[in-house]
């Protein structure tokens, strides 16, 4: 199939791509476009050009398989140069989503025209790039170094309309007649000839880069690209077009040799593949889930029901106890009012979210939901004695989930006669906010319930992973295998600061100390202040229960800032002291050996126990589910960066039983 194609409109060529899925720039459409231009400059009677795309989007970028594949002629930068110096004017139509390249390509055009649906943007940054096809030195010669700096180092797409505002468009087509006005602007542009991009001056100066970064240090803390962005715009303001390219090249380069953008690039692959179910037909019919049931208002009920309500389904929502009701309804509707605020909601939108909720008493209410949520108390008895109630009440077809987050859901599915609507869905606190969703597939689990909690997770706007049913399931099974071995590095003298800092300067949000803080350290706990086996029981004792209270490991200020605390530290010593063990100084590389590397160690076991599909499942779990650093790429892809020779002689080293398949792989 021909990816490029041109027609002719009397003297104007319209160029046509049609590469699907996104119209990357393959080798052979960058080959295209290059002929096209050279068919338009070839023949006289054709005094202007357009460069349209079929399919869903214009351009969305190079083709990011390509870049661990030996380069193919032509280049990009070399099909552009045809572009932006060609004698006749060469107009962009825009519709979908130009990006990457895709952006960069209109950008060497000498018009660009866009369907008001359609965005514009230069996500590189998110893959650990820049844009390298002059991106960075084009657009500030449209839109001004502010708006670049902004588009390049953020990374987010600006609707058509803003982009119009903005100087990156030049025109706004009608809605469904992108193809007809594109070429009736090509026309009036004849009598201006082509105006090259990289002739224009640069609008404005860089005196506004260094707020930016001061702006996002936050969340840009460890990334490498941001800043390289930032560079090359600062760059265009201060040198000639080519110099300009030259350093664009130099740091783009810099950036696709390096790890960071190898790891976001997986995770780029890698979040797209957790969709897929393997030995799954692609066209399994879904269930429909029109109304949604959870159980339990409390803080994941609530949270569970606010993805539903913010999509428009509506939720029946059950407590037992009209006080408890009546708190969970307050909560979703402070947390809605207080995202209207920000101005993420109009007041109009919450009303009506709030109007799609039903609270109710009664699980009887449940009895017409497509899709029944249990987030009660974390205990089987209850979740058991819960799915048999809904087994009698729920009609046929309906999908029974639990939240559980360790449970084994074979045995809550076995407490139905429909053993087959059972799956897990296990969203992460707060789950209004964590994108990640874990579906919890049962030995009986029909293909299409799996299937329709999948495409479900899709539609509320997470990133749904299949997990077999084990403890723990994926991530927090590996997360239990980091948190024991931090408890064993307090009783030989290393201090909860010091292994929190390890975790955070490697890039985690929170360190397995901070962690404990947040979720509570009385989570569990036997409540005997005189029975003290382990650190946790002895800082119970103490009433230190973490961030809740005020004190845990750390103690925290009014705002739930954590400093370190003498008093937990002399209680950690007290009990380290009769643990007989030597105290001794512990290096920051012993701390990754004992706490990251089991966590490893325990995927490639989750992967030869069949609990996860693929390994790159288990990456997307912690980066969207722990905030693992995407830079890194998730737990088993640094784990191969790292090398498993080498974590496996540590792990060894350590006195921790290795799994065959990673002892295999070192
Ligand atoms: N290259 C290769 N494959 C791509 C691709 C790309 N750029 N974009 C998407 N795909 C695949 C994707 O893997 C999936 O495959 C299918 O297309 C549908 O994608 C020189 C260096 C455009 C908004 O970063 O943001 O240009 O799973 O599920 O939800 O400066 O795809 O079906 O086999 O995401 O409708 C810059 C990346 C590249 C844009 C559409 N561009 N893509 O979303 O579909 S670097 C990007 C997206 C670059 C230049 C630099 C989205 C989308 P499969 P999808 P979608």
């Amino acid at each position: 199939m021909q990816s490029v194609t041109t027609q002719r409109h009397d003297d104007v060529l319209v160029i046509i791509v049609n590469n699907p899925p996104v119209n990357a720039l393959s080798w052979h459409v960058r080959q295209g476009l290059k002929d096209g231009v050279a068919e338009a400059l070839g023949d006289a009677s054709v005094k202007a050009v357009v460069i349209r795309c079929d399919g869903s989007t214009f351009i969305a970028g190079a083709d990011i398989t390509e870049f661990t594949q030996a380069p193919k002629e032509p280049a990009l930068g070399d099909t552009l140069d045809a572009m932006e110096t060609s004698s006749k004017p060469i107009i962009a139509a825009i519709h979908g989503t130009a990006l990457g390249g895709g952006l960069e390509t209109t950008l060497c055009c000498h018009y660009r025209i866009a369907e008001p649906s359609a965005k514009l943007g230069v996500p590189e940054v998110k893959l650990g790039l820049l844009p390298g096809a002059g991106g960075t030195q084009r657009l500030p010669r449209l839109v001004g170094v502010e708006a670049a700096a902004a588009m390049c180092a953020g990374g987010d797409p600006v609707p058509a309309a803003k982009a119009l505002e903005m100087g990156l468009v030049d025109r706004l087509a009608g809605e469904d007649s992108l193809a007809a006005d594109a070429i009736a602007f090509a026309r009036e542009m004849i009598a201006k000839g082509p105006r090259a991009t990289r002739d224009l001056p640069v609008k404005g100066d860089a005196s506004g880069i260094e707020a930016i970064k001061a702006a996002n240090a936050r969340k840009w803390k460890g990334f490498d690209a941001p800043y390289a962005n930032l560079a090359c715009v600062e760059a265009a303001t201060r040198l000639p077009f080519d110099e300009g390219m030259a350093f664009e090249r130099t740091e783009f380069m810099k950036l696709m040799m390096g790890s960071q953008s190898a790891a976001q690039r997986h995770m780029f692959f890698a979040e797209r593949q957790a969709a897929k179910i393997d030995g799954l037909a692609k066209d399994i019919q879904l269930r429909e889930i029109k109304k949604v049931g959870v159980i339990g208002a409390g803080t994941m009920g609530g949270g569970i029901s606010m993805n539903f309500l913010a999509k428009g389904i509506p939720v029946t929502i059950v407590e037992m106890v009209q006080e408890n009701l009546d708190r969970g309804v307050g909560v979703i509707r402070k947390n809605y009012e207080a995202s209207a605020a920000k101005g993420r909601f109009t007041s109009e939108q919450v009303e009506a979210m709030m109007g799609a909720l039903t609270p109710s008493l009664s699980l009887d209410d449940l009895a017409d939901c497509d899709l029944v949520i249990e987030a009660v108390y974390e205990s089987m008895d209850v979740k058991k004695e819960v799915f048999g109630k809904l087994d009698a009440i729920c009609k046929p077809g309906a999908i029974l989930a639990s939240n559980t987050s360790y449970l084994d859901v074979d045995e809550i599915a076995a407490a139905t006669s429909r053993p087959q609507d059972v799956v897990g869905m296990h969203f992460f606190s707060p789950a209004n906010v964590m994108k990640l969703l874990e579906v919890v597939r049962g030995a009986k689990t029909a293909d299409d319930v799996l299937s329709t909690a999948m495409a479900t997770g899709k539609r509320i706007g997470k990133v749904a992973v299949v997990a077999g049913v084990c403890h723990g399931f994926i991530g927090n099974r590996m997360l239990s295998t980091r948190q024991a071995p931090a408890m064993q590095l307090l009783l030989e003298g290393a201090t909860p600061a010091q292994i929190d800092k390890v975790h955070t300067d490697f890039g985690m949000p929170m360190g397995p100390f901070q962690m404990s803080d947040l979720a509570g350290l009385d989570i569990g706990w036997h409540r005997d202040p005189s029975k003290i086996e382990t650190i946790r029981d002895a800082l119970c004792a103490a009433d230190r229960f973490g961030q809740k209270n005020g004190k845990g490991f750390y103690d925290y200020d009014a705002k739930r800032v954590g400093t370190e605390s003498p008093e937990a530290l002399a209680i950690i010593e007290k009990f380290r002291a009769t643990s007989n063990l030597p105290k001794r100084d512990i290096s920051d590389q012993e701390i990754i050996e004992r706490t990251l590397y089991p966590m490893v160690n325990e995927g490639y076991k989750i992967l030869e126990e069949g609990k996860a599909q693929r390994a790159s499942d288990i990456d997307v779990v912690w980066i969207y589910g722990y905030g693992w650093p995407v830079y890194r790429g998730g737990p088993m892809f640094w784990g191969a960066l790292e090398g498993e020779g080498k974590i496996v002689e540590a792990l060894e080293r350590h006195g921790i039983a290795v799994a065959d398949s990673l002892k295999a792989k070192a």
